[in-house]
């Protein structure tokens, strides 16, 4: 398989509406903008049989949706059973005209997306693991912006090189595209201050490795050495795994570079010599690291940018989120644990998917055995983003009824919504 790697796509925010097109190549698919609020456009949410059916093969759809109140680094990508593997991109949203970053303006700004690279057909792989109930594959490899890079068996021609400037600083757009891993991600001998997670701004604070679950973003401004240093420096990313089932335990490697000043004479063969620094990543099960990193993210909460989180609760859920085991059948054998089938569910109940959209079957007024008893007005997708948990069944569907103000009722749907 060939990743694609991603087009990039910006947004200006709350200008006329704005459409993404995706054209899939060979299979059925849909496409998530993986974490835009979807005011009144639940329609262009993606995920398939959710709120639409897939787009079926050959077919193009362009979603058609406004961004309101948003802006930083999110990513778009397939969202029907295991085609994301190779079909996302970044999606980033700037600032408004005239309006600044709460942080000093980058020199430049890269997105590095982080995927998993597996050699077969990521379908025929979930596909077996369902019907064996054990564990998946495993990817190959992580790739940089769709490159595997040096620490791979005959890949060292394909590295993502980051080219920069001494005394500069730069504007990283991470993002975790992988399908099932946890990352920690460093760059040798040079910090990283976090300055935005999933597109909302937060306190910064430096750190030498990050953690960044899949479907996650993370904003780093990377500030270079002021001279010259007369070394390259790895930047790493590997997973960061504490279960029991089997997980791929490689590291993916870019190469960052300083471009060689015009005054010295530094001639390219020295150049090629240079000392190849590596990182230093915790633990594959750093579990401590895990939880200090995470409990350093705060929210920016200036006065410019305030942390409007609602303070009066009207009803409270509670949820169960559990991985765990169904019984094999009868004249089979299983390869899950014991000889059991891996299952996975929220409240208990492991969520399988319609053969038509939720959101569309009962708006069509369709819902014969498709969804009954109420009007759902918007449907939102709750997942797992490590997509294995996802298809094992930890999943399920939010169901938001129309309220009594104009801007609380969902539209009709697009003429041209893909048919099941
Ligand atoms: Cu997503």
């Amino acid at each position: 398989m060939t990743p694609i790697s991603g087009s990039e796509v910006t947004y200006y925010l709350d200008k006329v509406p704005k459409c993404d097109k995706i054209v899939p190549q060979k299979e059925h698919c849909d496409s998530e903008r993986h974490g835009i609020r979807q005011l009144q456009s639940g329609w262009a949410d993606g995920p398939a049989y959710i709120t639409q059916c897939p787009i079926q093969t050959g077919q193009s759809y362009v979603y058609n949706y406004t961004i309101k109140g948003q802006r930083g680094t999110l990513f778009w990508h397939a969202h029907i059973s295991w085609l994301r593997s190779t079909l996302y991109g970044p999606l980033i949203i700037l600032p408004k005209k005239n309006v600044q970053y709460p942080f000093v303006k980058p020199h430049k700004e890269v997105p590095i997306i982080f995927g998993e690279w597996f050699n077969s057909d990521t379908e025929a792989i979930i596909a077996q693991a369902l019907q064996t109930g054990g564990g998946p594959n495993v990817s190959e490899a992580y790739t940089i912006n769709g490159l595997p890079g040096p620490l791979y068996n005959c890949s060292k021609k394909d590295t993502f090189k980051l080219k920069v400037k001494p005394g500069k600083t730069y504007l990283l757009r991470l993002i975790n595209a992988a399908l099932n891993d946890e990352l920690f991600f460093g760059i040798a001998n040079h910090t990283l201050k976090v300055v935005e997670a999933d597109a909302v701004y937060v306190k910064p604070f430096e750190t030498n490795t990050i953690l960044i679950a899949p479907g996650q973003t993370t904003n780093v401004l990377l500030k270079t050495k002021s001279h010259y240093p007369n070394a390259a420096f790895f930047m790493t990313a590997r997973p960061y795994a504490t279960g029991l089932g089997t997980f791929d335990n490689t590291t993916v490697a870019g190469i960052l570079e300083y471009e060689i000043p015009s005054n010295t004479h530094h001639s390219v063969a020295s150049s090629k010599k240079l000392p190849l620094f590596k990182p230093t990543l915790p633990a594959l099960n750093d579990t401590s690291f895990a939880t200090k990193f995470a409990n350093k993210l705060r929210s920016l909460d200036n006065v410019q940018f305030p942390a409007n989180v609602p303070q009066k609760v009207d009803k409270h859920f509670f949820f169960t989120v559990s991985l765990g085991t169904n019984p094999c059948q009868q004249n089979q054998t299983c390869q899950g644990p014991n000889g059991t089938m891996f299952a996975a569910s929220v409240n208990n109940v492991s969520f399988t998917m319609p053969t038509t959209a939720l959101l569309q079957s009962h708006f069509i007024g369709q819902s014969n055995g498709v969804y009954a008893p109420y009007f759902p007005s918007r449907v939102w997708f709750m997942h797992c983003h490590l997509e294995v948990h996802t298809s094992w069944g930890l999943k399920m569907a939010w169901i938001v009824l129309d309220g009594k103000l104009p801007n609380q009722k969902l539209f009709p749907p697009p003429a041209d919504l893909p048919k099941c």
